[in-house]
């Protein structure tokens, strides 16, 4: 293998240590935020909705949300973030409640 570009390779009977140069792609935190005035079962709906969560899921991710004031709801590569708290804001801002919801790199 003589391309194969990993740390101890032979490469044509000679030892290189060559450091990887591939990266991965930073990921997103995607939070929601706590507040006094959005109603519980819309925030189980966001979860479900949006971040493919079950009932249950949902539920106890929002009681999460709703004693410690914020959780990550999710992980993603930046523009899934971006969309996903776009669709929650939108989604919230159409029904007139107050949630937010933000992202930031983990
Ligand atoms: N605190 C809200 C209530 O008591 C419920 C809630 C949970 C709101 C999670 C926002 O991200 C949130 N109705």
């Amino acid at each position: 293998m003589a391309d194969k570009d990993e740390p101890g390779e032979a490469d044509a009977g000679i030892l290189t240590q060559t450091r990887s140069r591939t990266q991965r792609p930073p990921l997103y935190k995607v939070m929601l935020l706590n507040d006094d005035y959005t109603p519980m079962e819309f925030v189980v709906l966001v979860l479900e909705r949006f971040f493919g969560m079950n009932h249950a899921q949902a539920y106890e991710l929002m009681l999460t949300v709703h004693k410690k004031g914020l959780a990550v709801v999710g992980v993603f590569a930046f523009e899934i973030a971006e969309t996903k708290v776009s669709q929650v804001m939108d989604f919230a801002r159409r029904h007139q409640h107050p949630l937010q919801c933000t992202m930031e790199k983990e």
